[in-house]
């Protein structure tokens, strides 16, 4: 269960999901909540357009709090990149300047994509020009969507193994791992739990 407000305490685990525009990371924050605290859209359109935080507490356990930062696409169709980049450099200021640590990162890709336009190192050059330079091994790489492949899961497969040996290689050899986010609550918490051990 969790709350929409922001307020970092030093213990929280902070986990800023970053990925194209539709690949789910509001999805993901309201599965994780339990209840649709961000907006999600369906359209052709960017949805986010502001960084929005939410906190949250592992289920079962209660003294474990966690904050995820939902971003808006880095490709955006109405935000350049230079005003994404103040709203989470503002976001997280108040945690860079109180010296908490950014527990890791959730990058999301749809496995729908039938072409790769960006790669997770064009969104973590722009993370890394605002908090320095970020270890791979933290990073999360997260394919979505799967559902919407239905009857042809193969194709996923595939894509996959070619993220895995071409496009992501760099990173996984880096020490970021690659999940499946299946679309619902209990996998939403698997990529958190995840993140945090
Ligand atoms: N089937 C399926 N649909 C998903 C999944 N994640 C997102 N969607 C759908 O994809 C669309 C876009 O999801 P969002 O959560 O708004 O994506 P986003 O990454 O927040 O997009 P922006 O806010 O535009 O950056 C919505 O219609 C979601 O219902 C998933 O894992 N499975
Ligand atoms: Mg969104």
């Amino acid at each position: 269960m969790g709350n929409k407000h922001s307020k970092v305490k030093a213990d929280n685990k902070i986990i800023v999901l970053l990925g194209p525009s539709g690949s789910g990371k509001s999805t993901f924050i309201n599965l994780a909540m339990g209840r649709p605290v961000a907006k999600v859209s369906s359209k052709l359109a960017c949805c986010t357009k502001k960084v929005q935080r939410v906190s949250c507490t592992v289920p079962g356990d209660s003294s474990k709090g966690v904050l995820l930062v939902d971003t808006p696409a880095f490709d955006h169709d109405r935000l350049d990149i230079h005003q994404i980049e103040d709203m989470i450099r503002n976001q997280l200021k108040d945690m860079t300047k109180r010296k908490i640590d950014i527990t890791g990162i959730i990058y999301f890709h749809p496995i729908t994509a039938n072409r790769l336009t960006e790669v997770p190192k064009d969104h973590m050059g722009v993370f890394e020009r605002l908090v320095g330079k970020y270890p791979a091994q933290r990073v999360l790489l997260a394919t979505s969507r799967w559902e919407d492949l239905r009857g042809a899961l193969n194709v996923g497969t595939q894509r996959e193994q070619q993220l895995r040996h071409d496009y992501w290689k760099e990173m996984l050899e880096g020490g970021s791992r690659i999940m499946r986010f299946e679309g619902t609550e209990n996998s939403a918490w698997d990529l958190i739990r995840a993140v945090l051990t």
